[in-house]
């Protein structure tokens, strides 16, 4: 196989309602897709980099450099076996994880349609439909809070996450268990604490959380360590795992009992997939994150998903809960039961609305 040339697209994408967090407010999505020519056949992803670097160091912007000026120069003109080599030409490059991560998706599309196989089961999938969960935004108050999450109750989610910072964590929570003592229910602090803070995060035990979402600095594993040994709720990361490595210092130092596994923030399939085998041999679930994903990068989710160790709900939920119209079709929908078919056509399953794109897009550049 030879990647023969590579466009990239910015597209600006409005988000239905602005998603806040410990961090920032999104409203406006700045999108990068990735797609790849190879032998011939069209493959998509998407690099999930935020607008700003408060999650991780990467932007659209640093993203769209590395891309063109580094990694596609590395892949040029070489000779591949198949998809899973393409990390291994990219890993010279130190971390810059999104921008490895759109390139290397696109090639895995790409290299599954050329097989006429769905992509989840070109990875190992083993399921035909994954659970969904939410990840509700801060809301400024907590009758918002209430009315947002009944909505995606009512729609059937299979639990919720809602987002915590200082001064609304504890009152959020326990306003939510008192209204539904037995929802399936988790937070997510993107690293908004300090250990300084473990009197009221050992208060959060009492509430029954599936788990504490990365409470404390976004690249320190051993605070985490330090945290964990004093709670009952499991700690699951997101921003201190970016390697499979990160994910074995994890486990092993006991920084956290759960790990959500987002392919921008691991750097692609090859190293989410390597993350997933070790915490399944360890025994540590894994389900998947979310980056406010246009439909493209909400497919290779889906993909991710079905893979046997994620067993817990992920933020992959339905598009139109970001979107007013979103550029696959069909667009992603989700059952009454909480869950999403995998779709049975080649790659992704969902073909992206050419004409959609083009009208969405900022900014091209084709690399060859
Ligand atoms: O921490 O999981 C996160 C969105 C942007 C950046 C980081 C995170 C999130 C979300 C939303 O929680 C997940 C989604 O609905 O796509
Ligand atoms: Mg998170």
């Amino acid at each position: 196989m030879r990647v023969e040339q590579v466009t990239l697209r910015e597209l600006h994408m409005k988000l239905v309602a602005p998603f806040l967090t410990s961090m920032e407010t999104t409203t406006v999505r700045r999108v990068l897709l990735v797609e790849a020519l190879v032998d011939g056949v069209a493959g998509w992803g998407e690099c999930v980099a935020g607008e700003t670097p408060s999650y991780s160091p990467e932007t659209t912007e640093t993203a769209w450099h590395i891309l063109r000026d580094h990694l596609w120069p590395a892949l040029r003109g070489a000779q591949i076996r198949s998809a899973d080599d393409v990390s291994d030409l990219l890993a010279w490059v130190r971390g810059h994880n999104m921008a490895k991560g759109g390139l290397e998706a696109a090639v895995w599309d790409a290299e599954a349609k050329q097989q006429g196989v769905p992509l989840a089961q070109r990875l190992g999938g083993v399921r035909d439909e994954i659970a969904s969960g939410v990840s509700i935004g801060i809301k400024p108050s907590l009758e918002d809070l209430w009315r947002a999450v009944e909505v995606e109750l009512e729609a059937g989610y299979q639990r919720v996450k809602i987002k915590i910072k200082p001064g609304y964590d504890l009152t959020a929570v326990e306003f939510l268990r008192q209204k539904l003592p037995a929802m399936k229910l988790m937070v997510d602090a993107n690293s908004a604490y300090t250990l300084a803070d473990r009197p009221l995060l050992e208060q959060l035990d009492r509430y029954f959380l599936m788990m504490i979402e990365q409470p404390l600095g976004w690249d320190d594993l051993y605070a985490h360590v330090r945290l964990q040994r004093e709670l009952q709720t499991p700690i699951c990361l997101d921003e201190s795992v970016h390697t499979e490595e990160h994910a074995r210092a994890a486990i092993e130092l006991g920084a956290c009992r759960i790990i959500n596994i987002k392919l921008g923030r691991v750097g692609g399939y090859q190293a989410a997939r390597r993350i997933h085998d070790l915490c399944q041999a360890a025994g540590v679930p894994v389900w998947c994150g979310g980056m406010l994903e246009s439909g493209i990068g909400r497919a290779h989710n889906i993909a991710l998903s079905t893979l046997p160790n994620f067993t817990l709900p992920g933020d992959v939920s339905a598009s139109k809960r970001y979107w007013a119209e979103d550029v696959i079709e069909p667009e992603v929908r989700v059952s009454p039961r909480g869950t999403i078919r995998v779709p049975e056509g080649p790659g992704i399953g969902f073909v992206p609305r050419l004409d959609l794109i083009e009208r969405l897009t900022v900014r091209r550049e084709r690399l060859v």
